[in-house]
């Protein structure tokens, strides 16, 4: 497993639709699953999609477990989804690609999810609450939407410049590498 970094905007690879798996579930596919799932829990965060690794394939992994309870890792391959409800609600997002922004985002309350599971089997549930928040989420990653878009311009111009602005902080601030301080 390894930890792999996640993209932040403005990167054009976000804007990427990602392509469906083919082939099914393979050894090589659970290893993106892994590196994912250990990139997601270091960060942290509750979702990832692979394009937020760089890679343009529709894979997303999960995990909802609040703080303190047992982790609850779950992977979809494929996935597609379908709202059930018109009720839409608010929800305070936030994302790993555009880090310490959060805004409110109206989404379906309730959708059907269907995906290939970690193990090749098809599976449907339907989602609700904040499963229903965070897949219709991660569903916009694979189609090169962030939650920003769903913003005014004014909003999006702003996160992506606070997102610009603090990357330009980090580099400066970033110690010489070691060769500096080899006798
Ligand atoms: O960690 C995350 N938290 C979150 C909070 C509210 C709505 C969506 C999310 S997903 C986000 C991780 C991420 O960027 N996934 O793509
Ligand atoms: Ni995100």
């Amino acid at each position: 497993m390894a930890i792999r970094e996640i993209l932040t905007v403005p990167d054009p690879r976000l804007k990427e639709v990602s392509k469906p798996v083919e082939g099914g579930v393979t050894d090589e596919l659970r290893q993106l699953m892994d590196d994912m799932l250990e990139t997601m829990y270091d960060a942290p965060g509750i979702g990832l999609a692979a394009i937020q690794i760089g890679e343009p394939l529709r894979v997303i992994v999960m995990d909802l477990a609040g703080e303190g309870e047992e982790p609850n890792p779950r992977y979809f391959v494929n996935p597609e989804i379908l709202p059930l409800t018109e009720d839409m609600a608010p929800y305070e997002e936030g994302c790993l690609s555009v880090p310490d922004v959060f805004d409110e985002v109206d989404r379906p309350t309730r959708c059907r999810v269907k995906y290939l599971d970690y193990d090749g089997n098809e599976r449907e549930e339907i989602a609700e609450g904040m499963f229903a928040v965070c897949i219709q989420h991660e569903m916009d990653h694979l189609e090169g939407i962030l939650f920003i878009d769903h913003l005014s311009r004014l909003k999006r111009q702003r996160a992506v410049d606070k997102v610009k602005k603090a990357l330009r902080f980090k580099a400066k601030s970033k110690p010489r590498p070691a060769a500096a301080t080899v006798a």
